[in-house]
């Protein structure tokens, strides 16, 4: 039975329906009862395995193809009318040739099988700020996991009218040589096809809340982030919160949950997280910044999560978790990752599906890029704000990447021109949570390369126009580094639970708490400014840690000048002219 009566809704339903061919048509209401069924079901075709009932209650292994664990960002496309408004960093192709190559791959694709109906919402149901989509799939994993990472349901189904997120996936992990990740920003649609990985198939996450929200957000006069967002509790009971944006794999969840090191803990000091990694960011009625999670879960790298980096998201992940793409073990039904702890199965299953033991298989037992799916509301530490419509207030907004050399652990902008400035030419190390070369530098402004709708000189602009509506009330921008090596590759900064003392520099200087010192690429704390009792950290490291090596930034403003070029006469000109002041104060 449909759950709804909207009639456009019911119509492109059926637009589907008869373009797929699926032998049935089942609406996912949300509850637990039909959600049951289905994991029951998904158990019996072997898509998901059953994990231990008392060591993880209610969790499930999944394993995707092993040619389809990743975003493909090769295969993404935003198709709008004129190639143009997608900008030279998404791939395009005009919706007409889209739509007409996607409905070749979509004709029949669910014949024999079963078009779930997934009525969902980005944002708690009813809030005004909450944005609404549909997303039709064949595959059962793909409804457990939006069942976790969004509210899904009849009492979305009751408020959704006929402004909708449309989205169609179907095949999953079939034919990577015709896998599409296609957007259509002017229809609110989205069209997957022959991927059953995450990014690629859970259409809220990244297709909705970012590529299609980024598109929305600068015609309405909001902002889609790829951020966290966390609140940071002081001594003094005051909660101040920031949004930090870091590429894929680069430690959002790990920073969003961050626990406190000893001696802040005992002086009261504690970390809230309010998300790990979609912000949905708004101008108040009270002219401030506030932030809300558009999502419901949390679905996060594996590896390297263990009790020490991450104590909160393993915990999270206890009960009521989708594992995809972890070694399984066989002697007592559970799972593990590499950086898990110590002691790898011997007797076991890799994420390939291969017998492993992890005591003589060289290999590694779990993707890089494995994932696990789990409900916020298992977090430790998730906010008390976690479920407000409205959001909490941004004080700081944070960029960062993996930088070897370059950017030092942390410094301010000047003001928010700047700032976004030192957004638009952030850079990092690429990582496994894409397919392609891990390691190599490049370019990803905001950490929204892969996930900005539309031309990203226009969401330069967005951002700039933005921050003249904030004026005095803008979030000051910071940028940070946990990644600096020394010259034998080595961390030089504990990062984990130690980056909350480079959070406190941060949350002081927007209440003009702290002090700083000015240097060629923007403010930065006297090494004294930091606390560093029990880190051990030594003064000198963090000297080291703070430098600005100029013949590095002279070379870096060469290869931001070469990236600039791409954007033509749409880069902004203030933009241009924060370059030239770089330039100059490097010389
Ligand atoms: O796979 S996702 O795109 O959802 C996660 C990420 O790469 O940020
Ligand atoms: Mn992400």
């Amino acid at each position: 039975m449909a759950l709804t009566s909207n009639r456009a809704v019911l119509a492109w339903i059926d637009e589907m329906a008869a373009m797929t061919q699926p032998d049935q048509l089942v609406w996912i209401d949300g509850s637990e009862a039909q959600l049951e069924e289905l994991r029951k079901q998904a158990c019996a075709s072997g898509e998901i395995e059953r994990l231990n009932e008392e060591k993880l209650p209610g969790c499930y292994l999944h394993r995707t193809a092993v040619n389809d664990v990743a975003r493909v960002e090769d295969r993404t496309f935003i198709c709008c009318k004129k190639q143009e408004d997608a900008g030279p960093t998404n791939h395009w192709m005009a919706p007409q040739e889209m739509y007409a190559k996607l409905k070749k791959l979509y004709t029949g694709a669910m014949k024999g099988r079963t078009m779930y109906v997934i009525p969902y919402s980005m944002g708690v149901v009813g809030s005004p700020f909450a944005k609404y989509g549909i997303e039709l799939t064949d595959s059962i994993y793909v409804v457990l996991n939006m069942a976790i990472m969004t509210r899904v349901g009849r009492a979305v189904a009751d408020v959704m009218g006929d402004d909708f997120v449309k989205g169609l996936h179907a095949k999953a992990d079939i034919d990577p040589e015709n896998r599409y990740i296609v957007h259509f920003p002017e229809d609110n649609t989205i069209m997957s096809v022959n991927s059953g990985y995450g990014g690629n198939v859970l259409l809220g996450k990244k297709c909705f809340a970012l590529r299609i929200a980024s598109y929305l957000g600068r015609q309405q006069g909001w902002m889609a982030e790829h951020m966290l967002i966390l609140g940071v509790e002081n001594p003094q009971g005051e909660v101040r919160y920031l949004a930090a944006a870091f590429p894929s794999a680069c430690g959002k969840t790990n920073l969003a949950m961050l626990i406190p090191p000893e001696h802040y803990r005992k002086a009261g000091w504690k970390v809230w997280c309010v998300g790990d990694d979609i912000a949905w960011l708004r101008i108040g009625e009270d002219g401030r910044l506030w932030a809300m999670n558009p999502e419901y879960g949390f679905f996060g790298v594996a590896p390297g999560t263990n009790v020490k980096s991450n104590p909160n998201a393993l915990a999270t992940t206890r009960q009521g978790t989708i594992f995809t793409n972890v070694v399984h073990n066989l002697d007592d039904n559970t799972v593990w990752w590499e950086g898990l702890d110590k002691n790898p199965p011997e007797h076991a299953v890799d994420w390939q599906g291969r017998p492993w033991n992890g005591k003589t298989s060289g290999e590694k037992g779990a993707h890089p890029n494995s994932r696990f799916t789990a409900p916020a509301k298992n977090c430790p530490c998730i906010s008390p704000e976690f479920e407000s419509p409205r959001g909490v207030p941004i004080s700081a907004i944070v960029f960062g990447g993996r930088r070897a050399r370059t950017a030092p652990l942390v410094y301010q902008s000047r003001d928010w021109t700047h700032g976004v400035f030192v957004g638009s030419i952030m850079a990092s190390e690429t990582t496994a949570a894409a397919t392609g070369a891990v390691g190599v530098v490049r370019r990803d402004p905001m950490a929204m390369l892969p996930f900005c709708g539309y031309h990203m000189a226009d969401y330069w602009q967005h951002w700039l126009d933005m921050g003249e509506k904030l004026g005095g009330k803008a979030p000051k921008i910071f940028n940070v580094n946990w990644f600096r090596t020394d010259e034998d590759g080595k961390f030089l900064w504990p990062g984990f639970g130690d980056n909350l003392r480079v959070l406190e520099w941060i949350l002081k200087r927007c209440f003009g708490e702290a002090e700083a010192v000015e240097t060629p690429i923007g403010w930065e704390p006297r090494p004294e400014d930091i606390d560093l009792e029990d880190s051990g950290v030594e003064l000198d490291t963090l000297r080291g840690l703070l430098g600005v090596d100029t013949a590095l930034w002279r070379d870096e403003v060469k290869g931001i000048r070469e990236f600039y070029q791409k954007f033509g006469d749409k880069l902004p000109r203030q933009l241009s002219e924060e370059l030239d002041i770089l330039d100059a104060r490097l010389n």
